[in-house]
């Protein structure tokens, strides 16, 4: 058999963490012909719910699952990982401030970025799903300079799947008639799933809608809001559908992108479509072995231009705030 792939994990004692461990575990992330050993990465007053999810982990007698270790110290859990999905983070706290929650994300994602930079193996791809998720990817990023920049990417798969799934349900066609579907930017209310490019059946999303109205005033705002409407019908925020996102984010970057299709993904921007160079910004990419491209030369119309230039702004202002408290 060959050797496992070493997936580490952070906020695994987490939400997202219960539903993302078994998946993991199960063989959704490379098929049953690979074994993963997964690495499980928690602050040190969550290690016991921790251990009990891997008596859980245990229990399911995963024939994919090579082993599981967990720890508190991150230059210990990040050794020779082929993988890392960071998704431990910290929450907004009542009375918390914006920057307040950029300061204490910075500390953990610097000291992540310190860790990788250090341990983890040479093919390391990680993947941030914790928010905000693009900043704390460009703060992991900046403290690990040995690490290929192009090894980090945040999570709007997510949004993604949400855009395809109302798309779905507004056209009646089935998710897999659903290809080319972009978010543009932040993984936050300004981001922008893109129906210009996207197609249903073949044909142009935008065109078969044909519902400006609905693009402008139904569409962005229910993809864009979707993880507060979830709240207030839960009570809590996605976990499962984030996990699968996760999944789904780690499997295409590993594996590849389906051909005919591309993907969304947060990467650093070369300067591609005029978003400033140096950001994390969710683009249009095909993968393939382990590596991603942005799709060039889409045609950008005045609509989308303005709503690429305003998530491209917010995410300028939390690059500044973060370059400020010396985290980049
Ligand atoms: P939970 O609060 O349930 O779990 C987070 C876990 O992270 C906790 O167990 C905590 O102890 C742990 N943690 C905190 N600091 C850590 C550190 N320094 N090292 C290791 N572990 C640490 O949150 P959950 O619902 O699982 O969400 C996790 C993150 O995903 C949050 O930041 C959340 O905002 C974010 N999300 C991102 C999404 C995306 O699409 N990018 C969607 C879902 C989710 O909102």
């Amino acid at each position: 058999m060959t050797s496992p792939l070493k997936v580490a994990v952070t906020g695994a004692a987490g939400q997202i963490g219960y539903s993302l461990l078994f998946r993991l575990a199960s063989g959704a992330l490379l098929g049953q012909d690979r074994p993963i050993q997964l690495q499980l990465l928690e602050i040190e007053p969550a290690l016991k719910a921790l251990e009990g999810v891997v008596m859980e982990l245990d229990d399911c007698a995963f024939p994919t699952l090579a082993g599981v270790e967990i720890g508190a110290d991150a230059e210990k859990v990040f050794d020779g990982v082929n993988l890392a999905l960071l998704v431990g983070a910290r929450p907004r706290g009542p009375g918390m401030e914006r920057s307040d929650l950029l300061e204490a994300n910075g500390a953990i994602f610097t000291a992540q970025g310190k860790a990788l930079n250090a341990v983890a193996a040479d093919d390391v791809r990680i993947g941030v799903t914790g928010n905000p998720a693009n900043t704390n990817a460009l703060i992991a990023m900046s403290n690990a300079p040995d690490i290929p920049a192009e090894r980090f990417s945040a999570l709007t798969r997510l949004d993604h799947n949400r855009a395809i799934s109302q798309l779905a349900a507004k056209t009646g066609a089935p998710v897999t008639d659903i290809k080319k579907m972009t978010i543009w930017g932040n993984h936050s209310a300004t981001q922008y799933p893109d129906l210009f490019h996207a197609e249903v059946g073949g044909k142009i999303a935008a065109d078969v809608v044909n519902d400006q109205e609905w693009l402008e005033n139904d569409f962005i705002p229910t993809v864009a809001k979707r993880g507060a409407a979830i709240i207030d019908a839960r009570g809590s925020s996605s976990a499962a559908s984030a996990a699968s996102a996760t999944i789904d984010a780690a499997r295409d970057w590993l594996l590849g992108s389906a051909e005919g299709d591309w993907v969304s993904m947060a990467v650093r921007s070369d300067g591609s479509y005029d978003v400033p160079e140096g950001l994390i910004y969710s683009f249009p990419v095909v993968t393939k072995d382990g590596n991603w491209e942005i799709v060039e030369g889409l045609d950008i119309n005045e609509f989308s231009r303005a709503k690429m230039d305003a998530t491209a702004a917010e995410l300028t202002e939390e690059r500044d705030a973060v370059k400020g408290l010396g985290l980049i």
